[in-house]
């Protein structure tokens, strides 16, 4: 073998050290954060801090590409980014230790700088960061001793002048190969220790992480809590109006089931709360702070009530709008257990991770307006990733400025005091959703036979109410659709228009006029930075 591709294959080897060592690190870090400080794992927190931190541009690009696995995307990005860095350090350490050593020091330090800034971060949280960073440092230290050593009794025994490690000392390996007695069978020893070790402390970081990972899954105990959770019977309920749901093929369902709402949040994981340890706090500008529990905040009695929820991120003919009903008490009734102060113009909500929300304290404690704390989701307790065990839903607002899940803390502040966690990343620290139509059939991206076929969607003017929704094929008259009986103003209702479709490819569009008689906005704009606008307009092939 010549030196060149003896050198190579060193520091192909420093390299597997190197990305050996990183999952010692993360292996050790997540037993120890099983065991002590749940919320101590580095991975999570790093990608967290990712999270809060990229730009908004690229958050778009994201969602857009990878839609509801952009976290996914985002965990496997920092995979990829950790095995680059530890082989980087794998290679540092064999050509000059302890400089990849230090490296994995410096990491460990990045690593623990996110988990303790988190909010949330508990007394030891520092822990599993430590010890992984030990860890992984005796273990990197340890194997590229063995491969230092292995390459220079390989060096010795070839009498090649590719010390890898020291040039520097290379002449004089080349001058003296005969002070060094080393034998072929030494270097096969020390190659031997390397890859023995290498393979032991692979395994098991591999066998001990994905045991930890599975282990902290299946040991959140809170899903099985909030599978045995007993809902309070609610003091009223909602009726659907018959008429309240077309039968059309293809229509969204009036009522969006748990299982397929859409989902939109900045939790890496999803939060655990205990509801037996759940505490709401209201503060701020108010008279009197005042903590709530769980058992307290039911015992004000719940209603149940039907709110269509929209996402400012919903594009037009978007499905980030979903249809629920909730049971939940009011905020207004919240708030005032502590009395909110004159001159508060703002509650800045505050979910267990850190998120927050501004809401306008008007649109709270507006007698007309159901804002509630909910507690329950078409029936059952909150699912985790809706907000388990307490979240806001506020009609009329993107859920971003209101519909706060994990809910911690009602601050009563104003917005000139306050910032919520989106208003300093492009987006307006009021609101209100514009009010919008959408085609759910015939789809885009099929075709359709000629002949009678419906052309139907929903439309959503939460607080006001849809009116009428207006459909025009390729650019003729507005005709009226069919409207589905609405629940209540703050739930979408559905739509039809039966159409002759005729062979060709046709344009479908479709806007609605709310019950203040506006007309929904025709000019296209992004979603930033306080949603999108225009009409839908579907190009649709019949055949
Ligand atoms: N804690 C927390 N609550 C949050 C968010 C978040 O990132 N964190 N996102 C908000 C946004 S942008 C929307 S649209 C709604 C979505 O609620 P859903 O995921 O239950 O549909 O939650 C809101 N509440
Ligand atoms: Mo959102």
């Amino acid at each position: 073998m010549n030196t060149k591709s003896r050198r190579w294959r060193f520091w192909a080897w420093a390299a597997v050290a190197g990305v050996v060592s990183a999952a010692v690190f993360l292996a050790v870090a997540e037993i120890v954060a099983l065991v002590a400080a749940r919320d101590g794992s580095p991975i999570l927190a790093v990608g967290s801090f990712v999270i809060d931190i990229v730009p908004q541009p690229f958050k778009e690009f994201a969602i857009a590409t990878f839609g509801e696995y952009d976290k996914i995307a985002l965990l496997a990005g920092l995979g990829l980014a950790v095995v680059i860095a530890a082989a980087i350090a794998g290679v540092l350490q064999f050509l000059k230790p302890p400089l990849g050593v230090l490296a994995l020091v410096l990491a460990g330090g990045l690593s623990l700088a996110a988990i303790v800034t988190r909010a949330g971060a508990t007394a030891f949280s520092w822990l599993p960061p430590v010890a992984g960073t030990i860890a992984g440092c005796i273990v990197l230290a340890m194997l590229i001793a063995r491969l230092r050593r292995w390459a220079t009794d390989a060096t010795d025994t070839a009498a090649e002048p590719a010390a890898p490690a020291e040039p520097s000392e290379a002449p004089k390996l080349l001058e003296s190969p005969t002070v060094h007695p080393k034998t072929p069978a030494v270097a096969s020893v020390d190659r031997r220790s390397f890859f023995r070790f290498t393979a032991i402390a692979g395994l098991s970081a591999v066998a001990v992480g994905v045991g930890a990972r599975i282990a902290s899954a299946a040991t959140s105990s809170v899903d099985a809590v909030r599978r045995a959770l007993n809902l309070p019977t609610p003091r009223s309920t909602v009726t659907i109006p018959a008429g309240a749901e077309l039968d059309i093929p293809g229509i969204t369902p009036l009522i969006t089931p748990n299982a397929d709402f859409y989902r939109v949040d900045t939790a890496l994981t999803v939060p655990s709360i205990d509801p037996a340890t759940w505490r709401l706090v209201i503060d701020g500008m108010v008279d009197e702070r005042i903590e709530l529990s769980f058992d307290d905040l039911v015992a004000m009695g719940v209603d149940e009530y039907a709110i269509t929820l929209t996402c400012v991120s919903n594009e037009v003919g978007g499905n980030l709008v979903g249809n629920a009903t909730w049971m939940g008490v009011p905020v207004r009734d919240v708030l005032a257990l502590a009395g909110p102060q004159s001159g508060a113009d703002m509650v800045l909500s505050q979910s267990v991770d850190g998120y927050t929300a501004s809401t306008p304290l008007a649109s709270l404690t507006d007698d007309g307006l159901d804002a509630i704390l909910a507690i329950a989701m078409n029936g059952e307790p909150l699912p985790l990733e809706h907000g388990f065990p307490v979240r806001m839903v506020v009609p009329g607002l993107y859920g971003y400025v209101s519909a706060t899940k994990w809910l911690t803390e009602l601050k009563v502040t104003t917005f000139a005091d306050d910032e919520a966690y989106w208003t300093p990343r492009g987006y307006s620290a009021e609101a209100p959703i514009k009010f919008s139509s959408r085609i759910d059939t015939p789809r885009i991206d099929k075709e359709i036979a000629a002949g009678m076929t419906p052309i139907a969607g929903v439309a959503w003017a939460q607080t006001v109410g849809i009116e009428r929704v207006e459909v025009s094929i390729d650019d003729g008259d507005w005709q009226p659709a069919t409207l589905s009986t609405p629940i209540n103003d703050n739930t979408w209702v559905q739509w039809v228009v039966e159409w002759d479709a005729t062979p060709g490819v046709h344009y479908v569009a479709c806007r609605a006029i709310n019950k203040n008689g506006d007309l929904q906005i025709a000019e296209r704009v992004p979603i930033a930075p306080n949603g999108s606008s225009g009409w839908e307009r579907a190009l649709i092939r019949v055949v």
